[in-house]
Parts: C-alpha cells; sequence; structure tokens
C-alpha cells in the first residue's frame, strides 16, 4: 500500500508542477489592441497538492481527494513586492467560494496560490458565500479588498432555497495576509454587487462605483454602474448613487453591466473595464468593454467604444456558466504595460497584455455606438473611404 501511496504522491505532485511551470506565449497576430496568451494563468488544477489531499496513508490510504476545488476565477489583481499577485476566488466542489492569493514572477505563467488561503474575518451577519474581489491600493495607505457578500434571503419561504440577497463586504490589510473586516456598505438599493473602490480621496471622502439591482440576478430598475461618495470605509454608506454608465437597448450592455476593477489613471482620463450582458436564446452572455471618464468629473464618460474590447473565444466559452468573460483585475506595470486578468465562463483565468497608451488609443479612436444598423454602416463607409484614398 505504502508503495502505491507513494507512486501515485509523486505522480499527483509531478503533474502539478508541470501545469504551474508551464511556460506561457503570446497568440500570433491579434487584433493590435491588446495580446491574448494561449494558456489560461490560474485552474482549479493550480490548486496545491496538499490542499487538496490528506497526505497521511494512515488516515488516507488511496490517497483520495478530501477538498476538491471546482474553478478558480475572477480574481483581484495587484503588484505586490514585485510580484504579480491575484486575489482569486476559490470554489471548492461545495459551490463555497472563498479568496486565496496567487503569485507570478512575471504575470503571464508560474503563478502559484500561497500555502493558505485568505482567511477573511466574518460580521455578525455571518456570509454564505464570498466572491468577485477587487483590490484597490488606497491613497490612505489600505489595500482594501472589495468583494460580493451572499446571504439566504430571510424573507424566502422554505421552499425556495435559492432567493439571496448579494451586499459588498469590505475588508481591508497591509500585507494580503492579515485581513480586517469591515461592515458590509450601506446603500439605498436593495441589493449590491460588482462595488469597487476607487484608489483617491474625491472632495475628501471615499469614492465608490456600484451596481445597484433590485434583486440577486436582476439589475431591475436600479441597472447600471453608479457612482457614490462615503465619509469613511469604517462605516462605509452611501447616500446617492448616481447612474454613470446606463443598460442601453440593443447593445451588449442592454440586460445589465458592472464596473471590472479599480479604473487606471491616464493623463487623458480614467480607463475603465467593465462587463455587459446580453440576453440570447443559449442564456445570458457575458463580455468586457471598456469606457474612459473625466480625469475632474469622474461622473462623466469621455469616450466609450462600440461593442466588446474582450468576448469569450474557443474554450474559454466553456465552463460552469459558459459564454462568459469577466474581469475584476488588471495591473498598470512601472513601464505602462497593462496585465488584463479575465475569467471565462466561471471556471479559470487568463491573462491579455496591452500598454496604457494602447488602451488610450482605443478607447478614443474606435468608434462609439451609433445605436443602429444604418449608423454602423456610415462608420463603415467612413473607414473605407479614407483607406480607398490611401490607395490612389
Ligand atoms: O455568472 C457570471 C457572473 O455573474 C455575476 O455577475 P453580475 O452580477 O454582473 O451578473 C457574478 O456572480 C459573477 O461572479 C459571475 O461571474
Amino acid at each position: 500500500m505504502t508503495e502505491q501511496f507513494n507512486l501515485r504522491l509523486s505522480q499527483l505532485t509531478q503533474a502539478w508542477q508541470q501545469l504551474v511551470e508551464k511556460p506561457n506565449h503570446k497568440v500570433e497576430l491579434g487584433n493590435g489592441i491588446y495580446d491574448r496568451y494561449a494558456n489560461p494563468v490560474i485552474t482549479a488544477a493550480h490548486a496545491p497538492v496538499f490542499w487538496r489531499y490528506d497526505l497521511d496513508p494512515e488516515t488516507n490510504p488511496y490517497l483520495m481527494e478530501r477538498f476538491g476545488i471546482n474553478a478558480a476565477f475572477n480574481a483581484g489583481a495587484m503588484k505586490w513586492n514585485g510580484k504579480y499577485v491575484m486575489a482569486v476566488r476559490t470554489e471548492g466542489l461545495d459551490r463555497k467560494s472563498f479568496f486565496a492569493i496567487a503569485e507570478s514572477p512575471n504575470g503571464i505563467d508560474n503563478f502559484q496560490f500561497w500555502d493558505y488561503p485568505v482567511n477573511l474575518p466574518e460580521t455578525e451577519d455571518p456570509d454564505t458565500n464570498v466572491y468577485d474581489m477587487r483590490l484597490t491600493q488606497h491613497e490612505d495607505g489600505w489595500i482594501y479588498g472589495l468583494f460580493c457578500t451572499e446571504r439566504r434571503d430571510p424573507a424566502a419561504p422554505l421552499h425556495d432555497q435559492s432567493m439571496a440577497v448579494a451586499a459588498c463586504g469590505i475588508a481591508r490589510t497591509k500585507d494580503l495576509i492579515n485581513w480586517e473586516r469591515l461592515p458590509d456598505l450601506k446603500t439605498s438599493s436593495a441589493q449590491q454587487r460588482n462595488v469597487v473602490l476607487h484608489p483617491e480621496f474625491v472632495e475628501g471622502k471615499y469614492a465608490m462605483y456600484t451596481r445597484p439591482q433590485d434583486s440577486f440576478i436582476e439589475a431591475g430598475t436600479g441597472g447600471g454602474i453608479g457612482f457614490g461618495l462615503a465619509e469613511s470605509m469604517e462605516n462605509a454608506e452611501i447616500g446617492e448613487e448616481k447612474i454613470i454608465d446606463t443598460k442601453q437597448y440593443h447593445t451588449v450592455y442592454e440586460a445589465k453591466n458592472g464596473q471590472g476593477p479599480a479604473p487606471i489613471k491616464t493623463p487623458e482620463g480614467w480607463l475603465h473595464l467593465a462587463h455587459g450582458v446580453r440576453n440570447t436564446a443559449a442564456g445570458l452572455r457575458y463580455v468586457l468593454y471598456m469606457f474612459m471618464t473625466d480625469l475632474h468629473d469622474l461622473t462623466k464618460v469621455i469616450y466609450k467604444p462600440a461593442g466588446y474590447f474582450i468576448a469569450p473565444e474557443g474554450e474559454e466559452r466553456v465552463g460552469d456558466v459558459s459564454n462568459v468573460t469577466f474581469s475584476n483585475g488588471w495591473i498598470l506595470d512601472d513601464d505602462g504595460k497593462v496585465f488584463i486578468y479575465y475569467a471565462s465562463s466561471d471556471t479559470r483565468m487568463h491573462v491579455a497584455t496591452s500598454t496604457v497608451d494602447k488602451l488610450v488609443d482605443y478607447v478614443k479612436n474606435t468608434p462609439a455606438d451609433g445605436l443602429r444598423s444604418a449608423a454602423s454602416v456610415q462608420t463603415l463607409y467612413s473607414i473605407i473611404d479614407k483607406n480607398k484614398k490611401l490607395n490612389k
């Protein structure tokens, strides 16, 4: 038995090692805006063997998996001590997710989880599930993690075991290891998801992007990316939420949308990455899109290219919730390179790389949505006409 145990253990360890050390490479050609990479950067299989297995032959003679990991996705991201780190939504076979930090020396491969996942303190009203943490290095000196905390709806009748309430949970840290839990965000909306802290004070207050929603799934009347100010994070409360980017008929964000990571500051304005959702006969389709807000008026959208920025492609289209791309983490490097971390189909994490200059060019110079087929044709005519003149 011990021989078999040892053999299986070395095979498991070798398979894990090969996976985490597998070099990644750019997919050729691309669209000029960003480069996709061939391999996912984090998957469920990246979870260390010592998380998933009891390695004691006495108590686990068959070396069975005791704590399976189902998915690793929707990660917040930041540069930390020279490394590229993600706060990964790691989901067990029991559907509960938790946050685990994974780090890479170069941002594109060799991501490895830290030995222990985040031991997130609970509030007096314990979370049933926590997910989708946005990391913000705030100018007040703290690193904040804003995430969705989900609890069963207290008004749900016994026969309905899926009614839930989503709210914005808040925690902060100085080292990504020890976390202080703060009270959940208070707003006048029934539910909240996709809340993101802006990195700078605005009018001396904490600024947040919100996504008010009427119920757990439907954004309903509260749809759109909202913006609001709070006096403090110790007892964060937003009085007025102003919708800065709305849902809109016949666009990729007609059903709902949500802010991705905290925006990136550029001399031209704040670069935003968000997700947009539309309904199809095959269910909801989640894609990523970008826009830019004014440097001095964060509620004013100044550029917004038409359509999606990243949509699920190939194998990305399939997973636990298929046809989804979702991003809540990106990293701006010192040299202007941007690492865009996105999840596919609620299952795994990928990276795409670009630069601030390219992303600013993309948001400024990509035509806006004309909201009618005829307007799209006019846009295309102007591109073709210009190119024809060039060839003369
Ligand atoms: O399943 C797709 C996504 O659905 C939710 O996003 P939203 O609130 O915008 O609908 C979230 O649960 C997210 O985690 C998930 O990836």
